[in-house]
């Protein structure tokens, strides 16, 4: 009755916002939602400490001990709330065959039916923030841009390391420009005099997508992928069907730049599921036997990959910062990362020490009390007694790019990095071997798409069940996946028709146990030696032997110089067991049949050649 809006809230437009578009969806959003004030964010370094001390003086953060951590604070989420929730995510298409089998579909007029009752009047009580940000280098021809309207102060703390946010995305926009409209409530709309609660959410969740218009609505989480829209929602799951339809990838992958000691430098762009080592894969240190060799960063989790003039395809980091796993991050498995997180880092769901740091299982040793991530006291014998763990396994951190000690210099480089290899990495404890090169692109095509992966802890439910993840994209393609796997074939047709050089494929599998039930491959920086013997490949300096479905190295063809890995053991992560593909080839062909719909005859055929030489 007594809303701001129908007592006419004033917007308070910037002077520097000149979009018709965007002032009129504002309009009608906060006529939606009601909030009790419109916060345009400028993305400055003092609206950023204003919104944190906010935060802290609503009790979700704590400002961490400036002189251990400077810059630095800890959240602790609700604990409903914890992960992204797949279930609860829709790809609501005019048709549901173009979302396909393996996305959530809802028809997009029944869907807005059921949100607007929702959305009416969310953000009562609270400050709706606009939130402008680029999803890769301002200007950049392979960039685009969103905007968040969000109830969130965390949210938009986070999308300003995440992004590129500020004010200047507004004269990228222009007047005219194109965005992706992007709507975030927690869902908790305060009645006059209520008391906030430190993590505001609601139990009902819906992350909504409308590929045909764009847009973007997302109710009652606050955490990660479910309330960062730039992330998961646009840069992959809005973004593939931009891609699709514009001739481009949006992709799961981290990318990378290898400097050889020659002084040549490659670029790898990588898929691994969440939660799989992408970051300390994109942030690698070569280790002993691999002096003179450098890697670098451009980004840890997302590329936007085009085709350039010259027939390359050029990547950027549509992001600005990594949003990463903590728990199992330490010293030695990845440095580089833990000197990223030494200031200006917001954490969320890990434990507080008592001298006001932070902890997390497998940092280092425990400390001998803590205060674990649901506020409950914490020492290494409750751990041991109760299980309980003093971070959540889906703890994260939030950093930005500069941070990183190895950041590669053309991270931020509009044109982007040609890319000379894909790798697709699945986290399989049988089966799968160490690496394996596809010998045509439509072969890659096939590895990408059977990729088979145990699950983690990135999404809500059941951890360590194997399932179908192809291109490490099952959560994350905006499209019928069938079309997908069509889009990729496509375009790999389309540049080698052009006459162009396609990148090599890889898959890997960092992830075989032993007979112990114990992980037989080192990784972390030992993985160097598998990207080196790629670039081996590359520089036609290897042949690897050829197996049914690939090629893989020799034990001979991989630099052990450093490392105490026996041939026994290369055989364990290595050796194709033809019974177990018999068996894996089944598992493909449940895939198929359930992707039947518009999967392309190029996978049907490559799956028939494998049998027939497994079967030879
Ligand atoms: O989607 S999140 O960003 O919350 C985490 C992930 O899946 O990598
Ligand atoms: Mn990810």
């Amino acid at each position: 009755m007594n809303s701001p809006v129908m007592q006419g809230l004033n917007l308070d437009v910037p002077a520097y916002v000149k979009n018709a578009r965007l002032i009129a969806w504002v309009s009608d959003m906060v006529a939606l939602c009601k909030p009790e004030q419109v916060h345009w964010c400028d993305g400055s370094q003092d609206e950023y400490d204003r919104f944190c001390q906010q935060l802290v003086d609503a009790g979700t953060f704590r400002k961490l001990d400036p002189a251990k951590r400077p810059g630095s604070y800890l959240a602790w989420s609700d604990p409903s709330d914890v992960a992204r929730v797949e279930d609860r995510t829709y790809i609501c298409s005019q048709r549901q065959e173009d979302a396909g089998p393996t996305n959530n579909w809802t028809d997009p007029a029944a869907m807005r039916t059921t949100l607007q009752p929702l959305f009416d009047g969310c953000m009562r009580g609270r400050t709706m923030y606009v939130v402008p940000f680029s999803m890769g280098p301002l200007g950049s021809p392979i960039a685009h841009i969103g905007i968040e309207l969000s109830d969130s102060p965390y949210v938009a703390v986070n999308m300003r390391i995440m992004t590129r946010m500020g004010r200047a995305v507004y004269d990228v926009l222009g007047v005219e420009g194109e965005f992706v409209p992007c709507v975030h409530t927690v869902g908790a709309p305060l009645e006059r005099g209520q008391k906030d609660v430190a993590w505001p959410c609601n139990t009902t969740k819906y992350i909504v997508h409308y590929p045909e218009t764009r847009e973007i609505w997302s109710y009652g989480s606050g955490y990660g992928g479910n309330a960062l829209l730039g992330k998961k929602c646009f840069a992959l799951r809005i973004a593939s069907t931009m891609g699709r339809d514009e001739g481009w990838l949006a992709e799961h992958m981290l990318i990378l730049g290898v400097t050889t000691p020659a002084g040549k430098k490659y670029h790898v762009a990588a898929a691994f599921p969440s939660a799989c080592g992408k970051t300390n894969f994109a942030m690698l240190i070569p280790p002993k036997g691999f002096e003179g060799w450098q890697v670098t960063t451009i980004g840890d989790d997302i590329a936007w990959i085009k085709p350039g003039a010259d027939g390359k395809l050029y990547a950027i980091n549509p992001e600005a910062g990594y949003f990463g796993v903590a728990p199992g991050t330490n010293s030695l498995t990845n440095p580089n990362c833990m000197a990223s997180l030494d200031k200006n880092v917001i954490f969320t769901n890990v434990a507080l020490t008592d001298d006001g740091d932070v902890w997390w299982e497998g940092m280092g040793e425990a400390p001998a009390h803590c205060t674990d991530w649901q506020g409950r006291d914490w020492t290494p014998e409750i751990g041991k007694q109760t299980g309980a763990k003093a971070a959540h396994p889906n703890a994260r951190f939030t950093v930005a790019a500069i941070n990183n000690p190895v950041l590669d210099a053309a991270w931020d480089d509009p044109r982007g990095v040609p890319i000379d290899a894909f790798i697709f990495g699945g986290r399989r404890s049988t089966t799968v071997p160490l690496v394996t090169e596809a010998r045509d692109w439509v072969e890659g095509v096939y590895m990408a798409a059977t990729m088979g992966s145990e699950t983690t802890a990135a999404a809500a439910g059941q951890q360590g069940v194997v399932r179908r993840d192809p291109f490490a994209m099952l959560p994350f393609t905006g499209y019928n996946m069938s079309d997908y796997f069509r889009h990729w074939l496509a375009l790999g047709k389309r540049l080698q028709n052009s006459g162009a050089h396609l990148p090599h494929i890889y898959t890997t599998n960092w992830f075989r146990k032993g007979a112990d039930g114990k992980f037989v491959w080192p990784g972390y920086g030992e993985n160097m030696r598998v990207l080196k013997w790629m670039i081996d490949r590359m520089e036609g300096k290897a042949q690897g032997a050829e197996h049914v479905f690939g090629l893989s190295p020799t034990y001979e063809e991989l630099n052990w110089e450093g490392l105490d890995f026996s041939r026994d053991q290369f055989d364990t992560v290595t050796r194709i067991d033809h019974a177990a593909w018999q068996q894996e080839l089944q598992l493909h062909e449940e895939l198929f049949q359930q992707l039947a719909y518009r999967l392309p005859q190029e996978l049907r055929d490559t799956k028939a050649k494998i049998a027939e030489r497994l079967g030879a």
